[in-house]
């Protein structure tokens, strides 16, 4: 077996290098956005020294060659994630967008007052609210399936959610506020077997797991590639292409058109339909240069890494008096959420911060999270690939000292 290259990969990670107050950063909020490698910060500025114009407009040397990074960008995530054509990937902002664009689309051309629409009761509010404001809309029924003290799925229940009534079921295959990670080809194969379709949202899971949408048979996946080592404002929305075809345009506008008079406008076919006006082209070509990162490492060693380091941090964590840790499904992603008594999670996050290290406290926008287990909000240090044993010994001693300091 090869052993994990922690050391280079940290060196191409230069914002690693710095001290935050004094102490060496500690970054363990991979969760809410991870950081960029030198190989995906060179790529967007060499593509803005050299390559920059506007895409599939121009007959100019420089507007094809930005056209073929943004395409071939495309053609790096449809391998990815083993999409069947490179029609089925839309960029979009992020996962959100994605989102929110079948909310709008699928959502507004397939469902109708009475439906009802099953999600988890451990969703990101990006996996809620857009459901929410299509129901209000339509009068459909928003469905939420249980979890346990654990942050399981109750499956069964979500199984017997599943009727007649159900027209879409859009689920988390990994969640940001406790790690659980949900056995969503099962789920989809359930909801398939009800003729249902269903949208996976895989904003934490895509930089953790191997992902292949073809495998899962999900109908939607959706994805953003900061938390993917690329950069904010651009992501992806996967759709099974017959699905797609059959959507109408989400926005109106440049480059989604195939002609335009006053009296009517005709489309463009996929992927274009989708992607109205001028994208975030450079930060396009950079989620690319990301992918081709995470391939020279490997992401199912990447995967192994990070479930050693999320192993290593439970043992430590539990050994803590006054730690509780919210979320302890046995099929975890490198997510650690937690509570101290007496210190008020944000309190955790300021006074970590004085030792150097970052990580996020909140409720994490997953509000119904935090109402199930009855807390305001938890602390929550999320790792990375470039994260290190020794930097959650050094967490878990500046925890242990607030302890002892707070009493
Ligand atoms: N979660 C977190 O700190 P955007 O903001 O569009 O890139 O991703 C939204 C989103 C959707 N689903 C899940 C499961 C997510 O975790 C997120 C983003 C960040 O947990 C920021 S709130």
């Amino acid at each position: 077996m090869t052993t994990f290259p922690i050391a280079k990969i940290r060196s191409d990670f230069p914002i690693l290098e710095q001290t935050i107050r004094n102490k060496p950063l500690i970054y363990f909020d991979n969760a809410a956005s991870c950081q960029k490698p030198n190989q995906v910060i060179d790529c967007i500025s060499d593509f803005y020294r050299q390559d920059y114009a506007n895409i599939h407009r121009g007959v100019h040397t420089l507007s094809q060659r930005a056209t073929d990074k943004y395409e071939l960008a495309r053609e790096k995530v449809q391998n990815f994630i083993n999409a069947k054509s490179e029609k089925e990937i839309i960029f979009v902002r992020g996962a959100t967008e994605a989102i929110n664009l079948v909310a709008n689309t699928y959502g507004k051309a397939n469902i109708k007052a009475g439906d009802e629409i099953l999600i988890t009761a451990m969703e990101h509010h990006a996996n809620i609210v857009p459901w929410q404001m299509l129901c209000e809309q339509t009068g459909a029924v928003l469905k939420v399936a249980p979890i346990d003290k654990n942050g399981e799925l109750l499956y069964s229940e979500f199984e017997k959610l599943l009727s007649d009534k159900t027209k879409l079921v859009a689920v988390t295959q990994m969640s940001n506020a406790l790690g659980t990670v949900n056995p969503v080809k099962k789920m989809v194969a359930a909801a398939h077997a009800k003729g249902i379709p269903v949208l996976l949202d895989g904003a934490q899971a895509i930089p953790h797991l191997k992902i292949d949408v073809q495998a899962l048979d999900c109908d939607f996946y959706v994805f953003s590639g900061h938390k993917l080592y690329a950069p904010s404002g651009i992501g992806v929305l996967y759709g099974k292409q017959a699905l797609l075809e059959a959507m109408p345009p989400y926005q109106g506008g440049g480059d989604m058109i195939r002609t335009v008079t006053f009296e009517k406008s005709t489309y463009a076919g996929l992927p274009h339909k989708f992607e109205a006006g001028t994208p975030s082209i450079a930060d396009t070509v950079g989620l690319g240069a990301a992918i081709d990162y995470i391939n020279s490492i490997d992401i199912e060693a990447i995967a192994d890494y990070e479930h050693e380091l999320l192993v290593y941090a439970t043992e430590q964590a539990m050994k803590i008096k006054g730690l509780t840790i919210i979320g302890q499904a046995a099929e975890k992603g490198a997510i650690l959420s937690f509570t101290l008594d007496k210190i008020h999670p944000h309190d955790i996050g300021t006074l970590l911060d004085s030792q150097g290290i970052a990580i996020r406290a909140g409720y994490h926008c997953a509000m119904p999270v935090m109402d199930f287990f009855e807390i305001p909000a938890t602390a929550r240090a999320s790792f990375a690939m470039y994260n290190t044993k020794a930097e959650i010994d050094f967490f878990m001693q500046a925890v242990t000292e607030l302890i002892k300091i707070f009493g």
